[in-house]
């Protein structure tokens, strides 16, 4: 795939660094190499591996869990289920990758000696509760602890508990206690954890101890960082891992979430890695509240770095491998997908015959802005094909062509509609589904004479919702067959833990892809 990034100027970066479904990030460094994993739940392949030179820029270099045998997700997995939060670490000469399966509710560890892989098989640890993560002592002794918050010394590679749990430090009474790492500090062992759950409570405490086993002293101002009850853009903030970039500044990775409509706001990117500056006071980490542009240090490793700008992705589908960026629900068995059926197209063949149902062939892409573009140019041949935008199986909207007739289908919830249909030759066709934010929302459109109709904007007051317009090429240009509110697809209307993709799907016969682009749009406001 090509990717083309617009280059800005000045000592900040912009937030999210990771935008789109990219939620519990862990970070470790090998010299001047940042490694970053995300959680990746019902998603195969498993726990993306992106690779940095600066914390800022991002590149996915690849997917830890990505043969069946590592990630074993059964047919009936719950959207939401499968992979939850991995910590990444590198030791002895290994990378290090611990995560859940919560689907088979057991802890696992594969290691590498390269980034790339190759990835080992797991080693399985049968223990209670989720977020794992690994510290070494000096001595080798090795240290899991999990969410609640406890420790295990274990053997890592024979997947024996050799002590445990010892219970270490649950934070300040906040709920859900987890996301915890242990890192050694001069001297001192911290203890990262976060409280308060997953949404707009979330929270950073930390607490120290001489001992990994304890007794732990908490920070003095914890939390160190929350933006619960704040007006602030970003929120949810929480789920962080340190990190010592080379120059010796410490940063944190973190989930936050970028809120979008009122009254109540919704996000529907998921949640996304931000990065924040971290300083020491009296021997303890302090965050200053995470902006979307947030300046970076003086001297620091990001100070010196093009900040992130909004990048396009795009695949030609010239080469013989999927990109790491294209994740299919559950599986992506190999009979469903070839790049070599007809070169220079991807051929994806029907398994499933509705997106309403696990097990539907569909290879997605994270969106990641929320004013985007995606289009794909499709050759349906004689089958069912086309563009979805989906959190899961009860939550999508799609933009399908069958026999000569373009479609538009939303399913939300227990309900189920088509909104436009269009007619349209048959042959290759460009479908574009667009993101766009409005401060309205407006009627339904279910029609591109609806729209034409529209003389003045109508409907209800909600600075910064999101809409989502279904547009295919016509012979005149693009023709815009429905606009649908987007908080439909939202995580508080499907609730979950994943955010929207934007993927190419086939729910009969076979059909070919000839392109795939995703980018941003700018705002009409
Ligand atoms: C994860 C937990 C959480 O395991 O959500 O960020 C769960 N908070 O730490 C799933 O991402």
């Amino acid at each position: 795939p090509r990717r083309c990034r617009a280059v800005s100027t000045g000592a900040s970066y912009r937030n999210p660094v990771v935008p789109g479904f990219h939620p519990d990030p862990s970070v470790c460094r090998v010299g001047a190499d940042y490694y970053l994993v995300c959680s990746s739940f019902e998603y195969f392949p498993g726990v993306p591996l992106l690779h940095s030179r600066d914390l800022v820029t991002w590149r996915q270099i690849g997917n830890i869990l990505d043969r069946p045998g590592q990630l074993e997700l059964p047919a009936d997995t719950e959207a939401s289920r499968g992979i939850f939060a991995p910590t990444l670490r590198h030791h002895d000469g290994r990378f290090w990758l611990v995560t859940t399966n919560v689907s088979l509710g057991r802890h696992l560890i594969v290691t590498a000696p390269e980034p790339t892989g190759p990835w080992s098989d797991p080693v399985y640890f049968d223990l209670p509760h989720v977020d794992p993560s690994l510290a070494w002592d000096d001595d080798g002794t090795c240290w899991l602890t999990t969410s609640g918050v406890d420790a295990y010394r274990i053997d890592p590679d024979g997947g024996r508990v050799l002590e445990g749990p010892i219970p270490l430090w649950s934070g300040t009474g906040g709920q859900y206690p987890e996301a915890p790492h242990l890192y050694r500090i001069d001297g001192w062992w911290y203890l990262l954890l976060s409280e308060g759950g997953t949404h707009t409570g979330h929270a950073v405490s930390v607490a120290r101890s001489r001992s990994p086993r304890g007794p732990f002293t908490p920070a003095p101002a914890n939390p160190i960082l929350t933006h619960r009850g704040t007006d602030l853009p970003v929120q949810a903030t929480g789920h962080g891992d340190l990190v010592q970039a080379l120059d010796g500044s410490w940063w944190l990775v973190l989930l936050g979430i970028r809120a979008r409509g009122q009254w109540p706001p919704y996000h529907a990117l998921g949640r996304e890695t931000f990065l924040a500056p971290v300083r020491w006071v009296d021997g303890w980490p302090v965050v200053d509240p995470v902006r979307e542009v947030t300046p970076a240090p003086p001297g620091s490793a990001p100070a010196g770095a093009t900040p992130a700008g909004p990048d396009t992705f795009h695949d030609d589908f010239d080469a013989t491998v999927l990109a790491p960026e294209w994740i299919s629900p559950r599986s992506r068995p190999d009979d469903c997908w070839s790049l070599t059926a007809r070169p220079g197209w991807l051929t994806l063949h029907a398994v499933g015959a509705t997106l309403d149902l696990a097990g539907a062939t569909i290879v997605a892409l994270r969106q990641r802005y929320h004013d985007s573009r995606t289009s794909v140019r499709v050759d349906p041949g004689t089958g069912v094909a086309g563009l979805t935008i989906r959190i899961d199986e009860a939550h999508h909207y799609d933009l399908e062509v069958r026999a000569g007739i373009v479609r538009v289908i939303g399913r939300a919830g227990p309900f189920r509609q088509v909104f436009a249909t269009h007619a349209v030759p048959d042959g290759p066709l460009v479908l574009t589904i667009a993101t766009r934010t409005h401060d309205l929302y407006p009627p339904t459109v279910t029609s591109a004479a609806d729209l034409a109709a529209r003389t003045a904007p109508r409907g209800v007051r909600a600075a910064g919702c999101d809409m989502v317009t279904f547009e295919v090429a016509g012979p005149a240009g693009p023709v815009v067959l429905a606009e649908l509110d987007g908080r439909y697809l939202s995580t508080e209307v499907a609730a979950g833990f994943t955010g929207r993709v934007v993927g190419m799907y086939v729910t009969g016969g076979s059909a070919a892809f000839d392109w795939f682009t995703h980018r941003p749009a700018a705002a009409p406001h």
